[in-house]
C-alpha cells in the first residue's frame, strides 16, 4: 500500500514567533519516522512529507501528497496544532474524498474522540507500533480492522473505540526512524558553536514524575523502558555514517534519570571512536560534577532545566519535586565543564502573583551562574492536572479559553491567575527577558549563540523596552508592545497585511534590524485592549500573532 504521512507547517501559525522557532531548531518529524519505518518493514510503501521542514503552504501540501497517489494518508498532532492537521485533512479530503486520512499522536491520546472530526477515518490512540502495521496490513487485505486495538472510528452512525493498545515493551525491537524519507540537511539547531545539522533521538521513554503541567499520567508515561545503549550507539552511527549528522538532541523526557544507562551510551560512544555531541533535558537534582564530567567528556554541550518559579508554595503546588536549591548548583557543575545550561521559567502557574514573578525574576537576576533562562507562558495543555485546576478555578486560576489552537507558549496566555490578565502574564514574558538579559555578564553566552547580528539586536531592543518602562503608563492603551520570541529575543508585532510567512527567508528575517526594508517583519503593533481578540492574543481573532 502507498502511505504518505504529511507533517503539516506549524511555525507559521506562530507568526513572528515562527522565525525565531525555525532560526532556534528545525525538528524532524521522529515519530512518522518511526511509524514509516515500521510500515516498510511490512512492505508497505512510504513517503514522508515534511511541510515545516520545507516551508509548504496548504494547497502545496496537498498537491505534494496527490502527487504521490497514497492509498491512505498519516497526519500526527499536539493539542495547540491540531486545528492545522485537522485543516489540512479537511482540504485534502475536498481534493480526494475516497482517500482514507488517520491522524495519532498526543492530543488524539489525551482527547480520544472529542477528536473525532468528519475528515478523519480513524484515530490511533497510544503507542502505535503494534496496532498501524496491524491496521495497514489489514486494510490492504480488504479486511476489517476493527479489531486493531488503540482505534476511535464511525461506523453506522456510531463512535466506535477499540481500547487502550499496549505499550511497546521491547523498545530495541523497533526498527530506527526512517530518515532517509526526510531530508535530513534541513534540520539545523542553534548552538553556542554554532547551528548545527542534528537528528533527535529517543533513548529511553517514560518519567515517574507527575508534574501538574504535563501530560504524562495521560500520556501513559509513566511506564517506563530503555532501550540498550548498543542500539542507541548503533543508531547514532548510522545517522553519522549515512547523513554526516554529528548532533543529537535526546528527546528522553529525563536524560539523567539512570546515570548507569547515559553512562554506558557514553562508555559505547568512546570504544567505537564515534566523535558526537548531545544535548538533553533532566532534573537539577539528578546531575553531579562526576556525572556531567562524564557525559561532557564524550560530547554533551547542552543541558535543560526546568526551574518555572522559586515560590516555595508554587513550587509544592507544581508537585515537581525538584529542591530549589539544585538549579544554582547544576548550572554551576555545567558552566565548570564547558556544558551550555538552559532553564525554563513558567509565568502563570497556579498560585502565580507579581509577587511570585519578582522573586522569580530577582532571584535569576542575582544568580550569576545561571547564564540563560527562556520565559514562557504557563499553558494548561489538556491532560494535565493544571488543565483540572484552570477549569475549577483553583489556585487563583481561571481558564480563557477552550481553543487549542490558542494554547502556545509564547506571547499567548488563556488563563488569568490572581488577578493577572493574559495581557499582564505576556508583559511579565517580556519583562523576565528584559531582567535577564539585561546583566552585562550575561551578553557574551548570548552574543556567541545568537551571532553577533542576533545578539546585538536583542540588546538594542533590551535598551528600548528599559526606556519604554520608564516613560509614563498612560502611553498603554496603543503602546507598541515588545513580545518575548521563545529564545532568548523578543521583538513587537506591527501591522504586515498579507504577509506571506512560508515565502519568507527566516535567516532574511532574523537579521533584519529597525530601519532596514526588512524591519516590519521583526516588529509586531498591539491592538487597543478593548479589542476583539481572543483571550491573551494580541492580534485579531483570524490571526492572531498579526494584526
Ligand atoms: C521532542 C519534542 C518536541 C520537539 C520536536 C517535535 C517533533 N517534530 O518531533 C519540539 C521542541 C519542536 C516540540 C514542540 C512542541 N511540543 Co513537544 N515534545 C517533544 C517530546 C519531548 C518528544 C516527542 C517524540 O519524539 N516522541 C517520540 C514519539 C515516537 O512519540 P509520539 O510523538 O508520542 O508518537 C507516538 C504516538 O503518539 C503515535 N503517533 C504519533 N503520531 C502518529 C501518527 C499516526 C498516523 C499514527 C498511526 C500514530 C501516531 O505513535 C507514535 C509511536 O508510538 C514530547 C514528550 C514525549 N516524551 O513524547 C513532547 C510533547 C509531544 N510536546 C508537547 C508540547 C506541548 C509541545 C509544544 C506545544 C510546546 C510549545 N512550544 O508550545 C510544541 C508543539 C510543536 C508541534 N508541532 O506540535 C507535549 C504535547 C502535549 C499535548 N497535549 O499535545 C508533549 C507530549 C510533552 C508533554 N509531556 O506534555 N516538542
Ligand atoms: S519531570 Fe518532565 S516529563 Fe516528568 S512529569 Fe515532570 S515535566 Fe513531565
Amino acid at each position: 500500500m502507498k502511505v504518505v504521512l504529511v507533517y503539516p507547517t506549524w511555525t507559521g501559525s506562530y507568526g513572528i514567533f515562527g522565525h525565531f522557532a525555525r532560526r532556534a531548531a528545525g525538528w524532524p518529524p521522529l515519530n512518522l519516522a518511526l511509524l514509516a519505518a515500521i510500515a516498510e518493514n511490512h512492505g508497505h510503501e512510504v513517503s514522508i512529507i515534511d511541510g515545516e521542514a520545507n516551508g509548504l503552504s496548504m494547497d502545496e501540501m496537498v498537491a505534494a501528497t496527490m502527487e504521490q497517489q497514497p492509498d491512505i494518508v498519516g497526519l500526527t498532532a499536539t493539542s495547540p496544532f491540531f486545528h492545522i492537521s485537522k485543516a489540512f485533512a479537511t482540504h485534502f479530503k475536498q481534493t480526494a474524498p475516497e482517500i482514507p486520512v488517520v491522524i495519532g499522536g498526543p492530543h488524539i491520546t489525551i482527547v480520544k474522540e472529542k477528536a473525532l472530526e468528519s475528515c478523519f477515518d480513524w484515530l490511533f490512540i497510544g503507542e502505535a507500533e503494534d496496532s498501524w502495521p496491524q491496521f495497514l496490513d489489514l486494510l490492504e487485505a480488504g479486511r476489517d480492522v476493527s479489531e486493531v486495538p488503540g482505534l476511535i472510528f464511525h461506523r453506522d452512525n456510531q463512535v466506535i473505540t477499540t481500547g487502550q493498545p499496549a505499550n511497546v515493551s521491547d523498545l530495541d525491537s523497533l526498527p530506527f526512524p526512517g530518515r532517509h524519507l526526510l531530508d535530513m540537511s534541513k534540520y539545523k539547531i542553534g548552538t553556542l558553536e554554532g547551528r548545527k545539522n542534528f537528528s533527535s533521538i529517543q533513548t529511553m521513554r517514560g518519567c515517574p514524575w507527575k508534574c501538574i503541567f504535563c501530560a504524562s499520567e495521560a500520556l501513559k508515561t509513566t511506564d517506563m523502558r530503555v532501550r540498550s545503549p548498543r542500539s542507541v550507539v548503533a543508531e547514532m552511527k548510522s545517522v553519522v555514517t549515512k547523513y554526516g549528522i554529528t548532533h543529537f538532541n535526546i528527546v528522553d523526557d529525563v536524560l539523567t534519570l539512570w546515570n548507569d544507562h547515559i553512562v554506558e551510551i557514553c562508555d559505547l560512544l568512546d570504544q567505537e571512536g564515534l566523535s558526537i555531541t548531545f544535548e538533553g533535558s533532566t532534573r537539577a537534582n539528578l546531575v553531579d560534577e562526576a556525572l556531567i564530567e562524564r557525559l561532557a567528556k564524550s560530547g554533551l554541550i547542552r543541558l535543560s532545566f526546568g526551574l518555572e518559579t522559586v515560590d516555595a508554595q508554587m513550587r509544592k503546588t507544581m508537585k515537581k519535586q525538584v529542591p530549589l536549591e539544585h538549579y544554582v548548583r547544576a548550572n554551576r557543575i555545567c558552566n565548570q565543564f564547558g556544558v551550555e545550561a538552559l532553564n525554563s521559567v513558567m509565568i502563570g502557574l497556579p498560585g502565580e502573583t507579581r509577587e511570585t514573578v519578582k522573586k522569580t525574576l530577582d532571584f535569576l537576576g542575582k544568580a550569576r551562574d545561571v547564564a540563560q533562562a527562556n520565559f514562557a507562558i504557563a499553558v494548561p495543555y489538556p491532560g494535565t492536572e493544571f488543565h483540572d485546576m484552570a477549569i475549577s478555578g483553583d489556585y487563583g486560576i481561571e481558564l480563557m479559553s477552550k481553543d487549542f489552537s490558542e494554547y502556545r507558549r509564547y506571547g499567548s496566555a488563556v488563563t488569568t491567575v490572581n488577578g493577572l490578565s493574559p495581557h499582564d502574564l505576556i508583559e511579565l514574558q517580556n519583562e523576565g527577558f528584559v531582567k535577564i538579559y539585561s546583566a552585562p555578564w550575561r551578553w557574551r553566552p548570548m552574543l556567541k549563540k545568537h551571532g553577533v547580528l542576533g545578539g546585538l539586536l536583542m540588546l538594542f531592543r533590551v535598551g528600548k523596552l528599559l526606556m519604554k518602562k520608564s516613560l509614563p503608563r498612560n502611553f498603554t492603551e496603543t503602546k507598541q508592545e515588545f513580545v518575548s520570541l521563545g529564545d532568548g529575543a523578543f521583538g513587537k508585532v506591527q501591522d504586515v497585511p498579507n504577509i506571506d510567512m512560508a515565502s519568507m527567508e527566516p535567516e532574511l528575517v532574523g537579521i533584519a534590524t529597525e530601519g532596514s526594508p526588512d524591519a516590519p517583519l521583526l516588529t509586531i503593533q498591539s491592538l487597543p485592549r478593548k479589542s476583539p481578540a481572543p483571550a491573551g492574543h494580541i492580534g485579531h481573532p483570524s490571526r492572531p500573532n498579526l494584526l
